[in-house]
């Protein structure tokens, strides 16, 4: 860690997030001195590619605006380069390596066959109409295009990219290469995306939880749950709650939260859903609703009174003071939606009161599932049908728990999902290096 500190002084987020897999791994790390000798956790630590561009183009006045696109190709031992695309103001190098570096071994997870990538820019689709985000795309697809194919590496959506910024890149890629292939996912239904893909990040978390529940008896109905986020994530988090007889007291966005005391009927969450995706709107249109109470540049955790926490929104939003309020409140489950909602502080809280706590790279894995299930659509030429996806989307989660459980098990019983996932992910995509030489 010191050397890495050294090397990329400026890159905090990733420094953090290979500090946690790496402290978690260590135990297992030195029981095979060949690791070592082949230097696998240094060459695992620097990403095999990092490409980073300018993307000019004109917005609806006649002017000409740059960002920077940035595609990091982390790791692809297990299989073509895969993972998001981010456009959003913070976007910076350190963010996007932190999501490439989480991005390999939660697809290592997945029992499919992807490596890990991340790309984005920092430009933000946010107040832009329909042709200024479509001539973003196209210019950055052009930049990008030489670096990406069905078998090289899969871009697909993450903040700020849903299906509208992915089928622009999509119809740009396709034109340029002149070649209809599965290289992204994510896409719209009638040019080879797959049912599902969109519901599957926030489903796959709760049936991850269920999973987590599962193990001490416990049962999700009537429970409350406190979600972040508003977009896609959150939304089909707190719809398939809602199914399953949740209380969905709480969601945000980046301005503010709301609380829902008594938890959001299926005709509220109706009218969020419509709001968030169809309008593109903000949550405190909802102020004067009676339902709910808006808070302004609050996050929920200390707010909500709750049983279960879902962090959907971004990394960090659920710090050491959220997670002691959660603790306080009788707080029995964290499982995390976004990636690294939790800061090292607040995980550290969750561990040492053993509750149950699922690392994102675990229980939002479920999203890249359902890509890889679109990938291998897209090479047959064929559509599953939503049961179908869904019965293998449930069965990866419960893959994917399983692995948790076989490396984070202690003697006592307690699983630490985060030691669990963290060497389950690592051990595949170490065997899979060590057999390929050092290339
Ligand atoms: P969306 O863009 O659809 O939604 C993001 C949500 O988070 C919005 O409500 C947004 O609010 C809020 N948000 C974004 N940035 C911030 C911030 N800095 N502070 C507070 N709130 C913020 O993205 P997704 O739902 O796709 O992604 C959410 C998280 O889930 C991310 O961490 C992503 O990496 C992760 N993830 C996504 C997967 C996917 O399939 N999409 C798969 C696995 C993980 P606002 O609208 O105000 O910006
Ligand atoms: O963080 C993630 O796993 C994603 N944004 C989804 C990546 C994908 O390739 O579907």
């Amino acid at each position: 860690m010191a050397e890495l500190q050294l090397r990329f002084p400026n890159e905090p987020e990733y420094l953090q997030a290979v500090e946690e897999v790496v402290t978690s791994i260590e135990d297992i790390y030195n029981e095979y001195p060949a690791f070592e000798r082949y230097n696998l956790m240094e060459r695992l630590c620097m990403p095999d590619r990092v490409i980073s561009f300018r993307v000019s183009w004109v917005d609806d006045n006649g002017r000409v605006r740059n960002n920077m696109g940035y595609r990091i190709q982390h790791n692809n031992a297990i299989g073509p380069y895969k993972g998001g695309i981010r456009f959003h103001s913070s976007v910076n190098l350190s963010i996007l390596k932190f999501l490439a570096f989480e991005q390999t071994f939660k697809n290592a997870l997945t029992t499919l066959s992807m490596g890990g990538a991340k790309g984005g820019s920092d430009f933000s689709p946010r107040g832009k109409s329909d042709m200024e985000v479509m001539r973003f795309c196209q210019a950055f697809v052009n930049e990008l295009l030489r670096n990406i194919g069905p078998d090289m590496d899969v871009p697909a959506g993450d903040i700020g990219v849903g299906g509208r910024e992915v089928g622009y890149m999509f119809g740009w890629y396709k034109k340029m290469t002149r070649e209809f292939s599965g290289t992204f996912t994510g896409k719209g239904l009638d040019f080879g995306g797959s049912l599902m893909r969109p519901e599957a990040t926030g489903y796959g978390n709760v049936y991850f939880l269920l999973n987590m529940l599962q193990t001490r008896g416990l049962g999700l109905e009537g429970r409350r749950v406190a979600v972040s986020g508003s977009g896609n994530v959150a939304l089909y988090t707190a719809e398939k709650l809602i199914k399953l007889g949740a209380k969905v007291v709480s969601l945000s966005d980046s301005d503010g939260s709301i609380i829902i005391p008594d938890g959001l009927t299926a005709e509220q969450f109706g009218r969020i859903f419509e709001l968030k995706t169809a309008y593109r709107g903000r949550l405190w249109e909802l102020e004067e609703e009676p339902w709910c109470s808006y808070h302004a540049g609050v996050r929920p955790w200390r707010l909500a009174q709750c049983d279960i926490a879902m962090p959907s929104a971004t990394q960090n939003e659920l710090d050491g003071d959220d997670a002691r309020a959660l603790l306080q409140q009788g707080c029995i489950a964290v499982s995390e939606g976004a990636n690294m909602p939790s800061t090292p502080e607040a995980a550290h809280e969750f561990l040492k009161a053993r509750i149950l706590y699922a690392p994102g790279k675990a229980s939002n894995a479920g999203g890249v599932s359902v890509s890889g299930l679109e990938m291998a659509q897209n090479s047959q030429r064929l559509a599953w049908t939503a049961e179908e996806v869904d019965d293998k989307l449930r069965r990866i989660m419960a893959d994917i728990h399983a692995q948790c459980i076989r490396y984070g098990r202690g003697d006592d019983g307690f699983c630490n999902y985060v030691r669990g996932a963290n060497t389950a992910g690592f051990m595949k995509v170490a065997r899979a290096m060590m057999a390929q030489g050092i290339v």
